[in-house]
């Protein structure tokens, strides 16, 4: 049986073999081979020629991409070029606006300053004016209720080189002394020389004289506005004790000839009027 099936398995085989080499030497069968032969060969032809084109494509493809870039680079370094000159400029003139700013600034600075030393002159102008008005009226009231004096009028007073001295029986502060003093035709009294001085003193009253630094601390003037040249001030004075003292007063009883001291001018004290006749 095994022998059987052995011989069937070889013929077989053998047919199949024969079948085979009986198909490949198939003269009809011949020209078909041929014919595969050269389409592979186009195809390969094909192929290498795509892959040519594939090529160049690409090659093209590259130099037009560094014609580009370069083209690119160029822009961008010319326009590097024009920012860098714009910035400069505008820095440049950043530089200019900021000086003028502060030189605006500055030239506000001083307009202010000015403007508002305008305004206090003003107002101090303002306030002078305002004080004359009143000074004036003051005056031209005094002279309506008293009229200058006449030597007649002075009979009463004391008289001294070419002045007559009036010395008050009542106490009042310095401004209202000076006013009764103006009243009179006269004002407080002005002392200008040692004689003057040795004179008042010879009175031994403790009175108001016609000096005040109301104005300007330390400044001492006479109510005729003219400047304190020969003084005759008490040792240690004048002293603007507590800050408060800017009239000055004749002191009774002392030795020497320096009897002046400085007072507030809200005290209340005699005083000493002075009236000069006008020369005839
Ligand atoms: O010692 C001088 C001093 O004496 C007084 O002050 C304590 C006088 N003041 C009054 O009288 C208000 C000062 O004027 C004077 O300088
Ligand atoms: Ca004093």
């Amino acid at each position: 049986m095994e022998e059987e099936v052995y011989a069937n398995v070889s013929n077989l085989e053998l047919e199949e073999i024969q079948d085979t080499s009986t198909k490949r030497t198939t003269p009809d069968q011949q020209p078909d081979d041929r014919t595969g032969g050269r389409r592979s060969r186009l195809a390969a032809v094909c192929l290498g020629l795509l892959c040519v084109l594939l090529l160049i494509t690409i090659i093209v493809i590259c130099v037009r991409n560094v014609k580009e870039k370069e083209a690119m680079d160029q822009t961008i370094s010319s326009l590097s070029k024009n920012l860098t000159a714009e910035r400069e400029t505008l820095s440049s003139s950043i530089m200019t606006l900021t000086e003028e700013r502060d030189q605006l600034k500055n030239s506000n600075k001083d307009l202010t300053e000015e403007r508002d030393q305008l305004k206090n002159s003003n107002k101090n102008l303002t306030e002078e004016r305002d004080q004359l008005k009143i000074l004036t009226e003051q005056k031209k009231k005094d002279q309506q209720n008293h009229p200058k004096h006449t030597v007649n009028d002075l009979a009463s007073w004391k008289k001294f080189g070419s002045s007559h001295y009036y010395i008050s029986t009542e106490a009042k502060t310095w401004d209202k002394a000076r006013q009764n003093c103006r009243e009179r035709g006269a004002d407080l009294v002005i002392i200008n020389s040692k004689e003057e001085q040795e004179f008042i003193k010879r009175e031994n009253k403790y009175v108001w004289i016609g000096l005040s630094d109301a104005d300007e601390e330390g400044v001492w003037k006479w109510v005729d506005g003219s400047p304190l040249t020969t003084k005759y001030w008490n040792t240690g004075e004048p002293n603007d004790y507590a800050k408060a003292e800017d009239c000055a007063v004749f002191k009774d009883g002392k030795d020497t000839l320096e009897t002046w001291n400085d007072l507030p001018c809200c005290y209340e004290n005699l005083w000493i009027c002075e009236a000069t006749l006008p020369s005839s």
